[in-house]
This record gives structure tokens, C-alpha cells and sequence, in this order.
């Protein structure tokens, strides 16, 4: 199922985690120009490697079974750069939507390394004003072009390590599995991201309980 990105809405909420209840994930593909990102997408939908993609922008939904529970990925192909606006712009509506990103550059594009290096950045500083909320992973794609490599492996995993993200090395073209993977690390992070926040929610809950019972105490 396919929904443009200028009709958003309702149909992104997150349901709650349980263990009957659908997992709901938004994961937002960014990254230079002819990375590989609408390919990594249509890889995961329909398991096909096409060659051609164009330059729609779309958000799609699909549903996966993993660990025999289902999981509605929602995934938001972005284009870059959008709208006129300079090469590796997140935009606040992009931020706010995702629950994870994936972050593409080609090993044969250095330029592309860079936009990289930037939106981690950008979504850093997002971070930290909601710490553990944004997980992300690096992907550095078209590993079957060895010969036009630009971007080394050790490049990608340090960038990944100094900031926190996961990474992988790929080929679209070449493997279903490991995209696969990509976004199963990357539901792993999501999911580990949200019991975080909600453990955080329960001690200050805790605290708050405390400080009420034990302030009313010193006032009797
Ligand atoms: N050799 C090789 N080519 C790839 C691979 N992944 C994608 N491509 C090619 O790279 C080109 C760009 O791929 P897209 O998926 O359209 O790239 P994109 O990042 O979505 O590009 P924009 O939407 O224009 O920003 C296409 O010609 C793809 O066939 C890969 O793993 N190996
Ligand atoms: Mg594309």
C-alpha cells in the first residue's frame, strides 16, 4: 500500500506495545541523491532489486512478521534534496514523524559520506532534547562496486561508533537478507528506545508517589 507523503495523519499513530498488540514503527530513509534509498525500500517491500526507481517520494506501509509477532513498518522514502532546500535538510515534520532513521550514502560517493555525517548531526541535536527517542543506522550501500569504492568500511563504522548508530555495509542490488536485516536492527533499537523511555516515565512516576507520601509525612 502506497501513501503520499502530503496526505499524512491518523494512520501513523503508534499503538502500545503488548504482547497481542500490533508494533507500529516509522522509519524515515535519508541520505544524498542515488544512494540507493528508494531501492533499499522496494527491496524490503517486494523483495526485488528493479534497477529504476524515479524520483517519487512516497511513504509506504508494510507489514512483517518478526519473532512471530507482526509489525506495521511504516516507511517514508524522502527525497533529496527536497523542495529547493539545501542537500541533507531534515525537516522539524521529519523529526517529529520518525520513530528511526536509516541514513544511506553510497561507498563510492564521498560527498554522500558527508550528507551523512550531517544528519546524524542534525538528529542529534534532536536528541538531546529527547534523549534515546531517535535511533539510527548507518548504511553504506553499492558494496558490489569495490572497484569505484571511495568511502572505506573502517570510515562508516567509526562515524557509526563515534555517534552511536548501528551500521551496516550492503549491496541492494545484490542481497534481499541484508536489508532485511537493516530494518529488523533497526526495530530492535526502536522497540529497546521506547521500553527505555517508558521505564524512565515509571520511576518518575515512582519518585513523584514518594515524594508526595514522604512530604505529607514531615507535615503531619
Ligand atoms: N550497483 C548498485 N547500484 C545500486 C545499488 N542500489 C541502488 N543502485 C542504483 O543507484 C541508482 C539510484 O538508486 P535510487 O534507489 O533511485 O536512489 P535514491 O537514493 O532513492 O535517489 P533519489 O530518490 O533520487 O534521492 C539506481 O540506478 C539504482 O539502480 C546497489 O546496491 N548497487
Ligand atoms: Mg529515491
Amino acid at each position: 500500500m502506497v501513501v503520499q507523503v502530503n496526505q499524512p495523519t491518523r494512520h501513523y499513530s503508534k499503538t502500545m506495545e503488548g504482547s497481542q498488540q500490533k508494533v507500529e514503527a516509522n522509519v524515515l530513509l535519508l541520505g544524498a541523491e542515488s544512494v540507493g534509498k528508494s531501492a533499499l525500500t522496494v527491496r524490503f517491500l517486494t523483495r526485488r532489486f528493479i534497477g529504476e526507481y524515479g524520483d517519487i517520494e512516497s511513504i509506504y506501509s508494510h507489514t512483517d512478521r518478526v519473532e512471530g509477532r507482526e509489525i506495521s513498518f511504516n516507511i517514508w522514502d524522502s527525497l533529496c534534496p527536497q523542495n529547493g532546500e539545501v542537500e541533507g535538510h531534515i525537516s522539524d515534520r521529519q523529526l517529529q514523524w520518525a520513530d528511526g532513521f536509516i541514513l544511506v550514502y553510497s561507498i563510492c560517493d564521498r560527498a554522500s559520506f558527508n550528507v551523512v555525517r550531517q544528519q546524524v548531526q542534525r538528529i542529534q541535536q534532536a536528541k538531546s532534547k529527547s534523549p534515546g527517542a531517535h535511533p539510527v543506522i548507518i548504511v553504506g550501500n553499492k558494496r558490489d562496486l569495490q572497484h569505484r569504492r571511495t568511502v572505506s568500511s573502517e570510515e562508516g563504522r567509526l562515524l557509526a561508533l563515534s555517534t552511536d548508530c548501528g551500521f551496516f555495509e550492503i549491496s541492494v542490488a545484490e542481497t534481499y537478507h541484508e536489508v532485511q536485516l537493516v530494518f529488523h536492527e533497526l526495530l530492535d533499537l526502536i522497540r529497546e528506545a521506547r521500553a527505555l523511555k517508558k521505564g524512565a516515565a515509571g520511576i518518575k512516576g515512582i519518585v513523584r508517589s514518594m515524594s508526595a507520601v514522604f512530604g505529607r509525612k514531615r507535615t503531619e
